[in-house]
Order: structure tokens, then C-alpha cells, then sequence
């Protein structure tokens, strides 16, 4: 048993769609809780700071684009073994091949357009959190 946080993002997809309301709950239905939560428009450096890892990658650029098109739903998630709960909960990155039952695969069909963005190690939620969140907010 390791009591670990997480962040998620909800893109401008999910919150353009109305799930907001449907990931959350499907995060407070599994027993994961809140530690912190909000709704921004993302500047185009911190989306650059946020998907750092991926910008030598032909797709950066667009992704960026995709990120900073709307607002996006930013919270912290606390739970036993967070990480890896949640991205079996999100599914695989494409959602034409995620599994049903997942996020991505009830809602996507896109790779990019794939409606939450979670992290997937430790290291990941120490960079990706502090982009949206400082320590005063996680209560
Ligand atoms: P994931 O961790 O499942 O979100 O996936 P990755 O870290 O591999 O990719 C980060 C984001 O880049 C994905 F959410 C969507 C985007 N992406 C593309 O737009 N095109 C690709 O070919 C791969 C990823």
C-alpha cells in the first residue's frame, strides 16, 4: 500500500464536450480524492513546460496548439498506487485502440483530441503539478 498523488488534466476537448462532470466522478466513484482543483486557459509557455518531454517530436507543435485552444480542468488525485490506477482508468493514448471502459476509450477517437492527460511516474507529476498547482493549493 503507497498513498501517492497524481495530476490529471481534463483538454479543451473533454470540457468542450461537457465530461468534466462524468471524469471526475469516475475518479470519486474509484475512491481516488481531491487535493486540488482548477479550471484554466493554458499560456502557450506553460503548455511548451507541461509537454517538455515531448519537444523534439513532429507533433509538438500541434499539441501545444490544442492545449492553449481552450480551457483545461487541472486537479490532483490522492490514492493507493494513484499513478497507475489512473492510467489504467484513462486507457491508451490513442483512443481508436484504448479499451472500452476506459476514458479514452468511452470518448475518443482521436490520438491527440483524447479528452484527459494524466501522468505516468512520479518524476512526471513533480513537473506536471507545479505547472498548474503550488504548494498552497493541494489541501
Ligand atoms: P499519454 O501519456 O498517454 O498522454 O501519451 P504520450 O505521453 O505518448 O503523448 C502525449 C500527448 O501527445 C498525447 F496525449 C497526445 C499527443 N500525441 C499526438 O498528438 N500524436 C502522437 O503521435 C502521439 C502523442
Amino acid at each position: 500500500m503507497a498513498i501517492e498523488k497524481t495530476f490529471v488534466m481534463i483538454k479543451p476537448d473533454g470540457v468542450s464536450r461537457g465530461l468534466i462532470g462524468e471524469v471526475i466522478s469516475r475518479f470519486e466513484r474509484k475512491g481516488l480524492k481531491l487535493k486540488a482543483l482548477k479550471m484554466v486557459r493554458l499560456t502557450r509557455e506553460k503548455a511548451e513546460e507541461l509537454y517538455s518531454v515531448h519537444k523534439d517530436k513532429p507533433f509538438f507543435n500541434d499539441l501545444v496548439e490544442f492545449v492553449t485552444s481552450g480551457p483545461v480542468v487541472a486537479m490532483i488525485l490522492e490514492g493507493d498506487s494513484a499513478i497507475d490506477v489512473v492510467r489504467l482508468m484513462i486507457g491508451a493514448t490513442d483512443g481508436r485502440k484504448a479499451a472500452p471502459g476506459t476514458i479514452r476509450g468511452d470518448f475518443a477517437l482521436s490520438i491527440q483530441n483524447n479528452i484527459v492527460h494524466a501522468s505516468d511516474s512520479k518524476e512526471s507529476f513533480e513537473r506536471e503539478h507545479k505547472v498548474f498547482f503550488t504548494e498552497n493549493d493541494i489541501l
